[in-house]
């Protein structure tokens, strides 16, 4: 009889509720939660693919220390002792002699993210930092200058929108499961989807609108909508006057952006700008101008996100039922907060962090998360100070960071690099130690906070056994920490422990989860009163069209808007995106999801194809201004833009065990030229112009 154990899936960050039936120790059927709305049974393909990872042989297997050059290949099995005793001697020198500040520790953010920030916070390093500001770092700022809360604090209410509005959010490729369902089936009940991309994509198929926008030009598109929307009197005046400032300010900038001038720049009709802004004003403010997951497309990238935050605001769009609403955590139904190791007293720490956030180089950008783009720059310059040391945890700073080539010098001025990871990721490979995690089937977590309009809890729960001698993130720092006499600062030793602390102001046990794996502690959705209630955390308690957090910091608020210029003849906008059968950088080597896409191509329109003479399917060779890098194959399509070229990310890999996706397609983090939105924090992802040539 097979048992049924929930839990959460970690095939990517997106974390649905799972079903995991168990029989002998091993893991026979996944699927998604049913008793979770808007998963209702359903997984995605990497989710099933969960299998196939537990079962890889090509994954690491045990601890493992670097014998030859760094990235040569050249290993000895560790006993779990021994390799942890070498990080950790490490680690005690380099913090002796250089300080806490030269360790830095990179992960993607996770159900342990505490746990790591108490682990630097106890070695005395400032240096923590996610993924953040390489995904959506400038989303974040643009939502913090105007309502002072950042973006994990908002959601989208999918499921009694009447019309949203995407721009390059590809949801049905780039996708989290709830909310396509629920936006399937407000759909279904007549919700309108306008989707804008330079790229047919399956989202653009499932579109009622879709507009092949010019590449880099939706922030000209926004301010014709805006302005048409205050010429026109379109938005929502109650909410504005109540809740906005700097209305007139906004006025006065639009005004010469019309429609007929945006559709000169962008190449979108105007009397189809005009058209879009009537129609989502009559449904307001049960409409949504999708704010992007991934913001980081653009040098002026804070711009747009603020543009389409803009839009919400003046459709009252924001804490409304079907728009926008800020998330809820565990004090809105009165209980007290989820544990945090983090929250402990620490030594202070004086030394500045090593990558500017939140200080000189990105003044406004969010310091809790960091500016990772700036590692290479860290280490090969000494400024501030040196860096010795990089843990990282499920992070991969050689795929992830524009310009990778940079990156991988500069990691080897190292003295030591610790990878934490479940593949033979070119960090792992490019390593001194490899210390290889559980998956997340064989493995418990912190419990998650799901704040929401109905906040809950979820848990993660071990399903089976480890297949192979690997361990928990959460008990590898523990152990590291022990080794260097900070074992204070990790205060257990079970998961049960873990879990235990994290519940102890909440009234809530860790028998509640045994029902349904998860414990809702409201069933009413919570919205806070429009009339007087919302609670917008800049200094106005409004809406700042007029940011404060920018002004202060020196950035204008509304710049003039900056031509984006054609490419010059034979040169294309690299635009850069995800497939529904992978997860960035992490999947490209599972056995089932490499069948289903092996390798990246590299979409052309046939116009500039013909002329360069590239066919269909044939090899084609890239460079960028960082040089050529990569062969991949060309796919001739109608359904991209002329200026752009597209290829989906994470492919180009070069560690050989990794049999499956071994060197097929390219790398777009080695054309990738290393420029950022300094206001918002991000690297610009898809500003790089590169020039195709067919290989002979
Ligand atoms: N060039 C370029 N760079 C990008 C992007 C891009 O499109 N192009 N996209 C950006 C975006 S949007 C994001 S979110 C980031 C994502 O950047 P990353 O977080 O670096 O990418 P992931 O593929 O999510 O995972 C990183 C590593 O985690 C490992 N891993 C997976 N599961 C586990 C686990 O359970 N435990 C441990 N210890 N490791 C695990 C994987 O093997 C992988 O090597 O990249 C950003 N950077
Ligand atoms: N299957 C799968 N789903 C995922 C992930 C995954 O790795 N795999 N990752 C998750 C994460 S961390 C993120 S950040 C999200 C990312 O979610 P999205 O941002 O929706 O995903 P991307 O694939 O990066 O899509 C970028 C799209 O932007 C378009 N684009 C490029 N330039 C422009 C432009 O100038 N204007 C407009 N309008 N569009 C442009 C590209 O053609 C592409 O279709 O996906 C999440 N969901
Ligand atoms: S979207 Fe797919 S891979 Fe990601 S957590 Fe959900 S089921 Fe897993
Ligand atoms: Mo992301």
């Amino acid at each position: 009889m097979a048992n049924k154990v929930y839990s959460i899936c970690f095939m990517c960050t997106v974390r649905c509720p799972i079903e995991v039936l168990v029989a002998n120790d091993d893991v026979v059927w996944i699927q998604g939660s049913r008793h979770v709305a808007g998963i209702e049974g359903a997984l995605c393909a990497k989710g099933s693919a969960g299998l196939a990872l537990l079962h890889d042989h090509e994954r690491p297997q045990y601890p493992m220390i670097r014998t030859g050059p760094r990235g040569a290949g050249q290993w000895r099995r560790a006993s779990w002792e021994e390799a942890l005793d070498y990080a950790a001697d490490k680690l005690r020198e380099i913090i002796q002699e250089h300080g806490g500040q030269s360790v830095v520790f990179g992960e993607r953010t996770n159900l342990n993210t505490h746990i790591s920030k108490t682990f630097m916070k106890a070695i005395g390093s400032p240096n923590h930092f996610t993924h953040d500001a390489l995904c959506k770092g400038s989303v974040n700022t643009a939502f913090r200058s105007l309502t002072g809360h950042a973006d994990p604090q908002v959601g989208i209410d999918y499921a009694n929108t009447r019309h949203i509005v995407m721009y390059g959010r590809n949801l049905f490729e780039a996708l989290e499961i709830a909310p396509i369902n629920n936006l399937l089936k407000a759909m279904e009940k007549g919700a309108k989807l306008t989707y804008i991309d330079p790229r047919v994509s399956v989202t653009a198929t499932k579109a009622d609108r879709y507009w092949m926008i010019r590449p880099g030009t939706d922030l000209a598109l926004n301010y014709a909508l805006i302005h048409t929307v205050l010429k026109e009197r379109l938005y929502d005046a109650e909410y504005v006057n109540r809740w906005v400032s700097g209305l007139a300010e906004l006025q006065a900038f639009v005004e010469p952006y019309t429609p007929e001038w945006a559709e000169k720049e962008t190449g979108i009709p105007a009397a189809e700008i005009v058209a879009l802004a009537r129609e989502t004003a009559e449904v307001k403010p049960k409409v949504v101008f999708h704010y992007g997951y991934r913001g980081a497309h653009h040098a002026n990238e804070i711009y747009l996100r603020r543009s389409l935050i803009i839009l919400n605001a003046l459709m009252g769009s924001i804490e409304a039922q079907g728009g926008l609403f800020f998330k809820k955590g565990a004090a809105a139904v009165g209980r007290g907060d989820i544990g945090k190791y983090v929250s402990q007293e620490f030594p202070k720490i004086s030394a500045p962090r090593f990558d500017g956030s939140g200080a000189e180089v990105f003044p406004i950008a969010d310091s809790s998360h960091g500016n990772p783009q700036m590692l290479a720059y860290a280490i090969m310059h000494e400024d501030p100070y040196p860096i010795k040391a990089l843990i990282a945890n499920r992070f991969e700073p050689l795929q992830s960071i524009p310009d990778s080539a940079a990156v991988r010098r500069a990691l080897d001025k190292l003295d030591l690099i610790v990878a934490i990871e479940v593949n033979y990721s070119e960090i792992a490979w490019y390593a001194d130690v490899i210390l290889p995690e559980s998956i997340y089937l064989e493995r418990a977590d912190s419990i998650q906070m799901v704040s929401g309009l109905r906040p809950s809890l979820r848990i993660r729960q071990q399903a089976v056994s480890p297949r192979y001698d690997t361990k928990p993130a959460w008990l590898i720092l523990k152990e590291i920490a022990q080794r260097l006499d900070l074992g204070q600062y990790f205060p257990y030793e079970t998961i049960e422990d873990i879990w235990n602390f994290q519940l102890k102001d909440m009234g809530v046990k860790i028998e509640d989860f045994d029902a349904k794996g998860f414990v809702s502690l409201t069933d009413k959705a919570i919205l806070w009163d429009r009339k007087d209630g919302i609670k917008f955390k800049t200094p106005s308690g409004k809406i700042e069209l007029v940011s404060s957090l920018m002004e202060n910091a020196g950035f204008p608020s509304f710049p003039e808007y900056q031509p984006v210029a054609v490419p010059p003849e034979g040169h294309f906008r690299m635009m850069v995106g995800r497939c529904a059968a992978h997860t960035h950088v992490s999947t490209q080597n599972n056995v089932l999801l490499s069948e289903l896409v092996p390798e990246n191509e590299l979409w052309i329109n046939p116009g500039p194809a013909g002329k360069l003479g590239i066919k269909d399917g044939a090899y084609v060779e890239l460079a960028s201004p960082l040089g050529t890098n990569g062969r991949i194959k060309a796919k001739v399509t109608e359904f991209i833009h002329p200026e752009a070229v597209f290829m989906l990310h994470g492919f180009g890999k070069t560690v050989p065990v990794q049999t499956r996706c071994y060197q097929k397609g390219a790398s777009d983090a080695l054309l990738q030229e290393n420029v950022s939105d300094k206001v918002g924090g991000s690297p610009a992802l898809d500003e790089t112009l590169v020039q195709i040539r067919p290989v002979k």
